[in-house]
């Protein structure tokens, strides 16, 4: 069997997908995500005139050697654009190898661990009691894990706190638009918020609540011991991680458990927070760190040091990969939980899928493969549209971190 073309897919259902599809001299083929919210188009290129060339006439059942040959052939290692690009590739040959063995993804991993995967949704609201009134929705709905997010006093936007009230954050504008932030601000209101969400929900669903970023590691440590009380299922990205041994000092101080690594792209961004057991919690994923054949690497190793899995699943995030991360979520060993954000209806309707949610829960299928697909003709009706996450200042105007 031998790969023929090598084609990359832009549409837009809402936002911004890349897709690789991977065609042989057999007809059938494979799908990778390739999307890299608001640098998409880095990655087509890279894809189109510096991979696809490479990849004609190949064996795709060659998985670790094509994946070898993309990472120390290019020189150039690692990098968002680079690893999405490689992941893309290995995506769509782990799919066309289930399709070739007739078997699903998890199986050519080493089978079935757990019967279902444990997935958080994402309560947003503008202030305090709607933000409590959402959460409320999401019980409802069967979660038994929920991020909550919330509008702060006295800042005009905020992270994760969508302005159209919509269940996901799309993407921007045309251009980036400018947050807002206040450090004290946000330190005086969070814990209220999981004091109140305690005292309205009892000590059973796990509360989750992502700082994107925004913190230094000494306040990362204030809010983890303030947040001890209310037994957070982790506090997410609570400061920058290009400095990794940053973690030992919040980790010196709190208990509360940490998640970290969403725009990691390979495992020498984790090697320390991992082997010093400075997290609880990976999120690196199957489009942003290597594709399959890199994250089993990352979660080897966590899982060395007592680290589970907790792959990020925005929205941004394709149903390519949402198909492939569940095939990987059932078979991973040391699985903590899934972030889990709906797409629309317009995208589900572009990438027909067989996972499907129950309550709490989510299920990759039995179909080969990762058993996610493209509608190509829907997808043409939705062209690229340029759009960018927001930026974010300190309110005296310094840039700050997003
Ligand atoms: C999350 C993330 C997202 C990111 C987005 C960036 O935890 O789900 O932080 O909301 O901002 O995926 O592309
Ligand atoms: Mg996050």
């Amino acid at each position: 069997m031998k790969i023929t073309e090598a084609r990359v897919i832009v549409t837009c259902p809402g936002r911004n997908f890349v897709t690789l599809k991977i065609v042989t001299d057999e007809g059938i083929y494979g799908l990778g995500d390739a999307t890299l919210n608001g640098r998409e188009l880095s990655v087509v290129s890279y894809l189109q005139d510096h991979v696809a060339p490479c990849l004609i006439g190949r064996d795709p059942q060659q998985i670790e050697d094509i994946w070898q040959y993309l990472y120390r052939g290019a020189y150039w290692r690692r990098g968002p654009v680079t690893m999405t690009a490689i992941a893309a590739v290995d995506t769509a040959l782990w799919d066309l190898k289930g399709k070739i063995a007739n078997l699903p993804l998890y199986q050519l991993l080493g089978g079935r661990s757990r019967t279902g995967v444990l997935v958080y949704g994402h309560a947003n609201g503008a202030d305090l009691s709607s933000t409590i009134d959402e959460v409320g929705r999401y019980r409802e709905m069967g979660y038994k894990a929920i991020r909550a997010q919330s509008g702060i006093p006295g800042l005009d936007s905020t992270y994760g706190v969508s302005k159209d009230r919509m269940f996901y954050e799309p993407a921007d504008n045309d251009l980036p638009t400018e947050n807002f932030w206040s450090t004290s601000k946000y330190l005086d209101f969070v814990p209220k918020l999981f004091e109140k969400l305690r005292d309205a929900y009892g000590p059973e669903p796990h509360f989750l609540h992502d700082v994107h970023h925004r913190l230094t590691p000494l306040e990362a440590a204030q809010l983890g011991k303030m947040l001890e009380p209310y037994r957070m299922f982790w506090l997410e990205d609570t400061v920058p991680a290009e400095n990794q041994e940053g973690f030992r000092l919040i980790r010196q101080h709190t208990t509360t458990p940490l998640a970290v690594g969403e725009v990691f792209n390979t495992i020498w961004d984790c090697k320390t927070l991992l082997q010093e057991q400075l997290v609880d919690y990976i999120r690196t994923t199957v489009v942003h760190a290597g594709g399959i054949t890199h994250l089993r690497r990352i979660a080897d190793l966590a899982g060395l040091h007592h680290i589970r899995t907790g792959s990020h699943g925005a929205t941004d995030l394709s149903p390519v990969c949402m198909g492939a991360a569940l095939h990987f979520d059932t078979w991973v060993p040391n699985f903590g939980i899934q972030e889990y954000m709906r797409h629309t209806e317009e995208t589900d309707e572009v990438f027909p899928h067989d996972y499907r949610f129950e309550d709490g829960f989510l299920y990759c299928g039995e179909s080969p493969g990762h058993g996610v697909d493209i509608d190509e003709t829907l997808a043409e009706k939705y062209p690229y549209q340029r759009a960018f996450l927001p930026v974010n200042r300190l309110e005296d105007g310094t840039m700050w971190n997003w």
